[in-house]
């Protein structure tokens, strides 16, 4: 992987502080003094289950997803799996990673065919913008990266994107506001073979993904690559307010249906309490979480890990 390439293991514990205090709020939610939890007297087994699942929920893992880690806590508890809160720590530890696995898979930047274009989308203020300039500057070292500023519906958007590739010196290919979106993206598509990049990063203008019209633009943009390029390799990238919680996942799945998503980046994991939507995610919609982020900075972006994900949340560590 990228970080294990080129970032030094400085830089891994930095990123492995930043995730755990990125996730302080949700696990505060899920987890404050579980393990005491446990030990109190007079508790049954069903007040203990009942006190999880509330948890499982307040941090807005779902209905579904609670309810299938609350069965296997409660088989493990029958058959005296769990008879200590170190064991019944391990045993969420495993049920969470076992949850979040199906959709480990980081995003594969394949060179074959230049360039790769990763097409970003979501409603307004997900934070796609900014992810767009954590991503450039996260593959900048490692390959030719051009931006597109396809978002020419909002004011200061072209500014905004071209304020981050002057900063990490990346060419941003821009149009004036108002322009037609397609044509950005176009232009910059035959930029990026002018100049044989590897990747190339497209913002959109944030909509809600109820908007017909808006989401034909994105369709139109789509058609617009594939009609440019018909075997350029897209990765249509869905960034996600966590914070939005359970309406996160419901416009992950009106996006999906509508112009098919191949990735998800989760932001503002830092801000919320409901980074458990992670888990309704993977539950639901079997879509690869490619990154998550934990703050405004440029380097406030990991590669999604399903292991570090739940680690993060259930360490006491400080
Ligand atoms: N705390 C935190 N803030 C974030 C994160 N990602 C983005 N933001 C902030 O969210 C706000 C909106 O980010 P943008 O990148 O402009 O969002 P956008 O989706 O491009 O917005 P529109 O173009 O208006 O649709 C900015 O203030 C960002 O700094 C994150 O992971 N954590
Ligand atoms: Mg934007």
């Amino acid at each position: 992987m990228l970080f294990a390439k080129t970032k030094t293991t400085e830089t891994k514990t930095g990123l492995w502080a930043r995730l755990r205090t990125g996730l302080e709020k949700t696990r505060a939610v899920l987890f404050t003094d579980l393990g005491e939890l446990f030990n109190l007297k007079n508790r049954s087994r069903e007040e203990l289950l009942e006190e999880i699942e509330n948890r499982l929920l307040a941090a807005d893992v779902g209905v579904e997803a609670s309810k299938q880690i609350i069965r296997s806590l409660s088989q493990s508890l029958q058959k005296n799996r769990i008879n200590s809160s170190e064991d019944l720590i391990s045993a969420l530890q495993e049920l969470m990673v076992g949850l979040l696995k199906p959709v480990e898979s980081n995003l594969d930047i394949s060179t074959a065919h230049k360039p790769f274009t990763i097409l970003v989308v979501g409603v307004n203020g997900a934070g796609k913008t900014t992810t767009i300039g954590k991503l450039a500057n996260l593959y900048k070292d490692d390959y030719r990266v051009i931006l597109a500023a396809g978002d020419t519906f909002r004011a200061a958007a072209i500014e905004q994107l071209q304020s981050w590739g002057d900063r990490i010196q990346i060419p941003v290919i821009t149009h004036t506001q108002g322009a037609d979106s397609s044509a950005v993206i176009y232009d910059s598509l035959q930029a990026a073979r002018d100049k044989q990049a590897d990747i190339l990063i497209a913002d959109t203008a944030g909509r809600l993904q109820n908007k017909s019209n808006l989401i034909e633009e994105l369709k139109k943009i789509r058609r617009t690559i594939t009609k440019f390029d018909p075997v350029t390799v897209v990765e249509t990238l869905l960034v996600l307010d966590a914070s939005n919680g359970q309406n996160a996942l419901a416009q992950a799945e009106q996006f999906h249906e509508a112009i098919g998503i191949s990735g998800i980046v989760l932001t503002k994991l830092d801000g919320t309490a409901k980074g458990g939507i992670v888990f309704a995610i993977a539950g639901k919609l079997r879509i690869p979480i490619r990154f998550l982020g934990t703050g405004e900075k440029i380097t406030d972006l990991m590669p999604f890990n399903a292991e570090s994900f739940v680690t993060a949340l259930l360490s006491t560590e400080p």
